[in-house]
Parts: C-alpha cells; structure tokens; sequence
C-alpha cells in the first residue's frame, strides 16, 4: 500500500462550504455540486483523507453575483377622478433567498410635475387636480439592487351633472309644493341634494334629499 502508487480506493473527499450568511455545510465526493442561493462570498475547504491516516486541506473562495430584481407584475388604473382614491397594486421577483426582503417605492409625478412617494406593494393615492399622472414602481433587493416600470394614469375633474329636475308651474296657497330631481356623478359616488327655496318675502328655506 502505497501513495505513490496510486492509493484511490480508499480516499475520501469532503468539502465544507461556507454560505455568506456565515453558516456551512459539508459535501462529499471528488466531485459535487450544490446550489448558491444567495449572492456574497463562499469560502470552500477540500480535505482529502487517503485512509491511512493522512490528510491534505485546500481553500478558496468565490463570489455569487447577485441577480437584479425585476417588476412581475404592476397594476394601475387607467383612468381616474379627481378626489376619489386610486388603488395601486405591484409585485417583483428575485431569486427565493431575496424576495422578503424586496421593498416597494412608488413615484408618482402629478400633472404640474411635482412629485409624490408612496411605499409598500399597494398603496393608494387620492389625485387632487386633473391630468395625466406617471406613476414609477421601483422594486429594490436588500443588496441595492432594482429595478422599474411605469404607467400613466388619466384623472379627470369628478363631474356632477343634474339629470332630472322638477319644479311645479304653479301652486296654491296653503298647499304642499313636491320637488324632486336627480343628479349623477361621473366618478360613481353617492350625490347628495339641497334645495335653497326662496319665498316671496326674500327669506330662504334649505331642505335635504331628492
Ligand atoms: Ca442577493
Ligand atoms: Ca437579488
């Protein structure tokens, strides 16, 4: 039995990988292959033992770049009112080991070109004045790295218009006078109704409803 004359068959070959996160695990063969999931510097130790006894130790180390997030998906009206929320809703992707710890930053930029941020994978904003509004999401990975996509949202001035409004020709005195009307809101929200009525004297009388 000799070393020199080729001793293979009783060699063992263990590797010992240590992650970036610092943590290690150990493989064995002349050759193996594992998976890097996260980015950073992986130290490898090879000790080969030949079975009687004898050992050798090599080490190296190896950088895993990191892979840039990406935008999956971003969803966002196309249209919108003036005063009424708009919901805002995106997700990225990145490789398992980073996706927790994806932030979301959102850059709205307003018709006059001022600037708004909101943060999280959906937040919603209210637009305050019409126009066409650039909403960027910019998903970014605990390793700065990031990503973007944009749209355009078109707002416009919430509307409301009366459809329906009647009023009697004429009415007796001492009876009752029945108004009514209907209104309607382009933006979708709930109308409310108050009658000024003015009597002959110049007083006024306020009422509530349709
Ligand atoms: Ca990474
Ligand atoms: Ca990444």
């Amino acid at each position: 039995m000799s070393d020199v004359a080729g001793d293979t068959a009783g060699r063992t070959y263990t590797w010992r990988v240590t992650r970036p996160d610092g943590s290690a695990f150990n493989l064995g063969g002349s050759e193996v292959e594992f998976t890097a999931a996260a980015s950073g510097t992986y130290r490898v130790r090879l000790t080969v033992a030949d079975g009687d006894g004898g050992t050798s130790s090599v080490t190296a180390t190896f950088g895993v770049a990191n892979l840039v997030p990406f935008v999956e998906s971003l969803a966002i009206p196309a249209g919108g009112f003036t005063g009424v929320p708009l919901s805002l809703a995106g997700s990225g992707g990145d490789v398992p080991a980073d996706l927790a710890g994806l932030t979301y930053r959102w850059t709205i930029v307003r018709p006059g070109g001022s600037t708004a941020t909101l943060n999280g994978a959906s937040p919603s904003f209210t637009p305050a004045v019409a126009g066409v509004y650039t909403i960027t999401l910019t998903v970014t990975d605990a390793d700065g790295a990031s990503a973007s996509r944009s749209g355009i949202v078109q707002v416009a001035a919430s509307v409301v218009e009366v459809t329906r409004f009647e009023v009697p020709a004429s009415a007796s005195e001492g009876n009752v006078v029945r108004l009514s009307a209907g209104a309607t809101d382009a933006a979708g929200g709930a109308v409310s109704y108050t009658w000024t009525v003015t009597r002959p004297d110049g007083t006024t009388l306020i009422l509530f409803g349709n």
